[in-house]
């Protein structure tokens, strides 16, 4: 059976978030549901992904999908299988999108829990067949069981994230994510449908030899980021950019690296967003043993202010990141 095949090959995420909820006598395993809901719409997500060329192939033949709608962007059809998916879950009491301007109720009032997410980020790469991705964070609520949930629930800050990960569609599929005591990596294993623990305890290198940032800026960028790009090419160092965070952040954190979106002349607090792309990378990172700054304070420590603001980001390897928030400290 697919079950004894999954335990031959090793622990599958069902097995492992059990696991993981056992080691909490305490727990009550709606987090656990939480994340399965996740991991069960990334499938989904996945599906379209890897069909996303055939898509026009079919508008062109003039057919539309069961409800006679035109085919939907791949991004805008992510955020729908997300939102379905944790609203029919149950767990989660309000939603905040990237693809929405407010709060979404799942008209679950009792549910414990908030997720910030971004369905599929990377915009830029979707209709080219380059690695995308979904990030997710999640929070116990603070507002009572019972009521609605409303902006305080989500302005808790990144330290009181309870979870936090993200799914890859690259050259395979992976989801990584961390409750607070380490990250771990599951691939998705497609004659399967089953994700499979790949990469336990992932610690990102304290040092690097990758840089990831957008050269195009270089002339906006702050003189003490100026500084750094040229130092770095002199050092050796390699370049990196998809233009995909959660391929870029993947690959840095595996092999060690910085990936840097820093405030640009247009851009005064950059481009990424704080609640559904930063706080949740910046969990991972600092999970992994790396760090995350927005050139003054670690990202983490930002106290919010709205839904989808925005931040400097730069992130990685421990070492390099402390290198820019030293060289930025410089400059004030
Ligand atoms: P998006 O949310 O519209 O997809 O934008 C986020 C993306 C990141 O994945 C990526 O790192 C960055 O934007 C690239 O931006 P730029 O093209 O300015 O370098
Ligand atoms: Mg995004």
């Amino acid at each position: 059976s697919v079950q004894e095949l999954a335990v031959l090959i090793g622990t599958t995420l069902d097995r492992f978030i059990h696991q993981e909820q056992s080691a909490f006598p305490y727990a009550t395993g709606e987090l656990s549901h939480l994340l399965r809901d996740i991991a069960l719409a990334g499938k989904i997500i996945n599906r379209e992904v890897n069909r996303a060329g055939l898509v026009d192939l079919s508008g062109a033949m003039g057919q539309s999908n069961v409800q006679g709608e035109c085919q939907q962007k791949l991004d805008v059809i992510a955020n729908i299988r997300f939102l379905r998916a944790l609203q029919r879950g149950g767990e989660v009491c309000a939603i905040i999108s990237e693809e929405d301007e407010g709060i979404i109720y799942t008209n679950n009032d009792n549910g414990k829990y908030v997720v910030a997410i971004d369905p599929l980020d990377g915009s830029s790469n979707i209709d080219v067949n380059v690695s995308i991705g979904t990030i997710f964070s999640i929070y116990r609520r603070v507002t009572p069981i019972g009521t609605q949930a409303n902006m305080s629930d989500f302005m808790q800050g990144g330290r009181k994230q309870v979870a936090a990960g993200y799914i890859l569609y690259g050259s395979s599929t992976m989801l990584v994510y961390s409750t607070g005591s380490g990250v771990n990596a599951f691939t998705y294993e497609y004659s399967l449908g089953e994700y499979i623990l790949s990469h336990r305890n992932l610690r990102c290198p304290e040092d690097g030899g990758i840089y990831s940032i957008n050269d195009a800026y270089f002339e906006q960028y702050d003189p003490n980021i100026q500084a750094y790009l040229v130092n770095s090419r002199k050092r050796g160092l390699t370049a990196r950019y998809i233009g995909s965070l959660v391929g870029d952040f993947h690959r840095n954190s595996l092999k060690g690296g910085i990936y840097l979106y820093p405030a640009t002349e247009k851009a005064a607090c950059g481009k990424l967003r704080l609640l559904y792309e930063c706080y949740p990378l910046a969990f991972l990172a600092e999970q992994m043993g790396g760090s995350a700054s927005d050139g003054q304070q670690p990202i983490l420590d930002i106290v919010p202010q709205n839904y989808h603001q925005r931040t400097p980001f730069i992130v990685g390897s421990s070492k390099m990141v402390g290198e820019v928030v030293a060289a930025l400290k410089r400059s004030v």
